[in-house]
């Protein structure tokens, strides 16, 4: 044809522009924008999801999400909820776990969920925008010295003050993130560097430059002699209890803890957050000690001559009256952070290493035995002080749902809790068959955890069945992300145990303060099933005992998120319990002290 029409003309001159532009980028000044170098970076660490939510000084950082591929991005409707979804995301697959915020109040927004993920020692990396460089220190706009605030609840954080220091950051950051005791990490970047421009060649040459952190080496392997003598020691006692903490969910030594507990028929009490350790089934298992441990577990602290603890940290949940805590016994304390050796209660034997590795050696150093009458002994408090509840046919027991949800998924479910009685509850009555599948908020008991950590599981494990755990009074503190579910189409099962109170709160009131109930009634709250529906989800009340199991069953496997509204007993206490400041054996039941 000889002659073109004007628009065809016009597309060629376009698409010319465009190939030079390409070939140009390509062999000779391919420059990319400091947000780009973090999303380039982040995807080079693995990252496939961010939780996060935009404002003024992360909108360069979201204008290169807009097309970037390999990494989805989840819009949450708090930051509080992206940081706990980072949390739960990262408990559950062990990776890091990746939030972002604007400056100012959407960076302090984050911050309930970074000191949650570090009192519970999960692998963080906190992303936060911040004023251009020339402003710091100006009270500008959003300007908020995050940096500062989160200092005591950071392994470490940053502010980055070159665009070519960018690269290096955030691969030291995933780095101390993820190694030794794991905890979070937060890097602040101003504005002006993410929109700043540097050569692509020179992003490869500084991301690969290696690590090099002189005064960061976590140590790994546990002290050759320390786990001789502390073979010496389990093979001589006679009364040995472990004491299976979060370090080895964390370490992922789950399988090497039950090959060693089956070589030397050792019993095992879980604290909270070391529930899934072992199989709570397991003839072996004690279940959870402390406050609201069994009975078994509690007596057998006491009673014990040899406490192997693992990756726990004597938290006063665990112990209650610190110097009355396991007082015949001797203690082997293994774990990574050196820092906590000795902090709460001074072991005989300490060994700073991963639990992984040190079980590994352990293994092989220690006796075989058989089952013997301190095995039987502690079978005989477990049958003597099972966990029970009054079970009743016209209302419907909180302890009976989790039975009920621990029976329907066979323990197999991912489970997520809120915090107050129903986490407790959870804690007894669901049976953990497997590591990795609980995420609950144990250092700080952080209401409002439960629904967003959720929803980060899930997106973690899209192929696990997960079911947050929650209370009517923290369901209120992060119901947003009800939003959330609904907009992603994330099939997390909401289960409220919806007891009208704020019933943690109301058990110390009852127990100790002569059922003086200050501020606890919940009684005027929302219809959480009208809330659900509000947000585009199915929502299901259940009233009656013999509803429980049909609806349950019916709608706790499929593959939509739905909310429950599960109307049970008001006035239900959670025991057995060791009153606050008293030794860990003294314990309340139902009728008083056991
Ligand atoms: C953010 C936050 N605020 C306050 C508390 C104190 N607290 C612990 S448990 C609890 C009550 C929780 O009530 P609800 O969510 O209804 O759960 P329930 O105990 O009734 O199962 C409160 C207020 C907390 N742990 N976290
Ligand atoms: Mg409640």
């Amino acid at each position: 044809m000889l002659f073109m029409g004007k628009d065809t003309k016009l597309k060629g001159v376009i698409s010319l522009a465009f190939l030079i532009d390409g070939v140009r980028r390509k062999y000779f000044m391919n420059t990319i924008t400091g947000a780009r170098v973090l999303l380039e970076t982040l995807k080079r660490e693995g990252v496939t999801d961010i939780f996060g939510y935009p404002g003024g000084k992360v909108i360069p950082i979201y204008n290169e999400l807009y097309d970037f591929k390999g990494i989805h991005h989840i819009l949450t409707r708090h930051e509080q909820g992206a940081s706990h979804a980072a949390d739960g995301y990262a408990r559950v697959t062990g990776k890091v776990g990746v939030c972002l915020a604007t400056s100012g109040p959407g960076a302090t927004n984050l911050i309930t969920g970074i000191m949650t993920a570090y009192m519970d020692s999960v692998p963080m990396v906190a992303i936060t925008g911040q004023v251009s460089t020339d402003q710091i220190g100006k009270d500008a706009f959003q300007e908020s010295d995050i940096t500062g605030i989160t200092m005591p609840v950071t392994k470490h954080n940053y502010l980055v003050k070159n665009l070519r220091d960018l690269p290096r950051i955030i691969k030291e950051a995933f780095y101390i993130a993820k190694t030794g005791r794991p905890g979070p990490v937060l890097i602040d970047i101003p504005s002006d560097i993410q929109g700043q421009k540097m050569d692509f060649n020179e992003f490869d040459r500084l991301y690969n430059q290696e690590l090099k952190l002189e005064s960061y080496s976590p140590n790994y392997e546990g002290h050759p002699k320390q786990i001789k003598m502390a073979a010496k020691l389990i093979n001589c006692a006679k009364r040995p209890l472990i004491l299976a903490g979060a370090g080895v969910i964390k370490s992922r030594a789950s399988s090497e803890l039950i090959e060693f507990v089956e070589k030397t028929n050792i019993p095992v009490a879980m604290t909270l957050l070391g529930l899934g350790s072992i199989p709570s089934t397991h003839e072996l298992s004690l279940g959870m000690l402390g406050m609201h441990g069994t009975v078994a577990s509690n007596y057998a602290v006491y009673e014990a001559d040899l406490l192997i603890a693992v990756g726990m940290r004597f938290d006063d949940r665990v112990t209650g009256k610190l110097q009355e805590f396991a007082p015949n016994s001797k203690i082997i304390h293994i774990d990574i952070d050196p820092a906590e050796i000795g902090k709460n209660k001074k072991p005989d034997v300490p060994i700073v290493g991963d639990v992984k590795e040190v079980f590994k050696k352990l293994i092989e150093k220690v006796r075989e035995k058989e089952k013997d009458e301190w095995v039987e002994q502690v079978t005989q408090w477990k049958n003597e002080y099972p966990m029970t509840y009054e079970k009743s046919d016209v209302e419907i027991k909180p302890q009976q749902v989790i039975e009920k949800i621990s029976e329907i998924t066979g323990g197999n479910a991912i489970i997520v809790t809120d915090v107050g009685q129903h986490q407790m509850w959870t804690a007894q009555y669901y049976n953990f068959n497997r590591p990795e599948t609980f995420c609950s908020s144990g250092g700080a008991g952080t209401m409002g955890y439960g629904l967003p950590a959720a929803l980060g599981a899930k997106v973690g494990k899209p192929e696990e069945t997960v079911i947050a755990v929650v209370g009517d009074g923290g369901i209120q503190m992060t119901s947003q992300e009800l939003m959330t579910l609904a907009h992603f189409n994330i099939p997390v099962k909401v289960v409220i145990l919806n007891n009208s109170y704020l019933g943690m709160v109301r058990q110390w009131q009852e127990l100790f303060f002569d059922n003086r109930y200050s501020s606890v009634d919940l009684e005027i709250s929302p219809d959480f099933v009208k809330l659900a529906e509000a947000y585009k989800l199915k929502g299901v009340r259940i009233e009656k005992p013999e509803d429980l199991d049909r609806l349950l069953r019916e709608n706790l496997t499929t593959n939509e998120p739905v909310l429950f509204d599960i109307k049970v007993s008001k006035e239900e206490n959670v025991l057995p319990m060791v009153p606050l400041g008293k030794a860990s054996h003294v314990m309340i039941g139902k009728k008083g002290e056991l």
